[in-house]
């Protein structure tokens, strides 16, 4: 299997996050990517390729113009204000508003943002684009190959049309899933394997019969994003019964995970979609820092695996994971298991 990867993911590197009422650095660093590039190496998955620029239509086609331009010229927005750490929102419309969009920049980042967990520096943009492109170019391997995989950082399945949030931007799967569409696939299946709820990837194809979404996680009434991920989530209109949610509880092992995975599957196969795209989220890891489910690593094998026997063109875009000594281990034991 072919990696697609790009140095970019470096140019973002925020200071820090809020974590349980503190300020502490960010779980979401480049490390991460290090390791899992680090251990597709050493696995010999494949070829490790840069990718190629399909240029900003393929992210408009997801993002709202509106979104892309404030995220464009937000950094020298905020540059020009003379502040210099990271641009983080701190105001939010509440419920029963119909916000309109602030012309202040303050304003703006809470228009665009749904928390406070994805700063934005000077050079997070052009990280971001690069990571879409990682994604898009995995994706048009997929003319030619059963399977490929997307080593994109920052994660981006919490950002929506026309929101960041969640360590998320532009939304990396959900491009590729338009960017498959786009190229003469008639509908693409999304399965969402992170411990977090894809709200981003749920919002994006809320309405639409063309790509069906599916998402193992633990459950929103007691984890974040909190506020998307209830089992009775399942499309409005013509996209209704075309999304699918699996909320399971804190301290979920494989026995239970693998369940609903097999049914995902199950569901997957039944909309019998020309390409499937796997949000790859390595956060349900034991020994993950911010999770609280209990896969192993030998279980990703196994997800990797039952994924493979769907014998469908498959793309993995990375997504979370956060125990940086064993994140490369378990994305790739995915990888292998799909492969075999
Ligand atoms: C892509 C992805 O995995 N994004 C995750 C964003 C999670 N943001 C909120 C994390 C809050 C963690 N709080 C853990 C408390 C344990 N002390
Ligand atoms: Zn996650």
């Amino acid at each position: 299997m072919k990696t697609v990867y790009s140095e970019d993911h470096r140019l973002h590197h925020a200071s820090a996050e809020l974590n349980d009422g503190e300020m502490m650095p960010c779980f979401e660093k480049p490390a991460r990517a290090d390791q899992v590039l680090a251990e597709v190496e050493r696995a010999e998955l494949g070829p490790i390729i840069p990718p190629d620029d399909h240029g900003e239509a393929p992210i408009r086609r997801v993002h709202t113009d509106q979104y892309i331009d404030f995220f464009q010229s937000a950094w020298s927005r905020w540059a020009d204000l003379g502040r210099s750490n990271d641009m983080l929102p701190l105001a939010w419309p509440p419920r029963r508003v119909q916000p309109r969009c602030p012309q202040d920049i303050d304003g703006q980042l809470g228009y665009f943002s749904f928390d406070a967990g994805a700063p934005i520096t000077a050079t997070t943009w052009q990280a971001v684009y690069s990571g879409a492109q990682v994604a898009l170019s995995a994706a048009a391997l997929l003319q030619h190959e059963r399977q490929a995989f997307a080593l994109c950082r920052p994660p981006g399945h919490h950002a929506g049309a026309d929101y960041m949030g969640g360590y998320c931007y532009l939304n990396n799967a959900a491009i590729a899933a338009q960017s498959l569409l786009d190229q003469g696939a008639r509908r693409v299946a999304l399965l969402d394997v992170d411990y977090h709820h894809g709200n981003g990837t749920q919002d994006i194809f809320w309405t639409r019969p063309d790509v069906l979404v599916a998402s193992i996680h633990a459950d929103p009434r007691v984890e974040y994003p909190f506020f998307a991920g209830h089992a009775d989530e399942r499309g409005v209109g013509t996209g209704e019964g075309f999304n699918h949610n699996y909320p399971l509880p804190p301290g979920t092992a494989w026995a239970a995970w693998s369940q609903a995975l097999q049914d995902a599957l199950r569901v997957v196969a039944g909309y019998a979609p020309d390409a499937l795209v796997i949000s790859l989220g390595v956060d349900t890891f034991s020994g993950d820092p911010i999770s609280q489910f209990r896969l192993q690593g030998d279980d990703y094998l196994r997800m990797g695996e039952q994924i493979g026997a769907l014998r469908l063109p498959t793309l993995f875009v990375m997504e979370g994971g956060y125990a940086v000594a064993e994140i490369g281990l378990n994305a790739v034991n995915v990888l292998r298991g799909a492969a075999t």
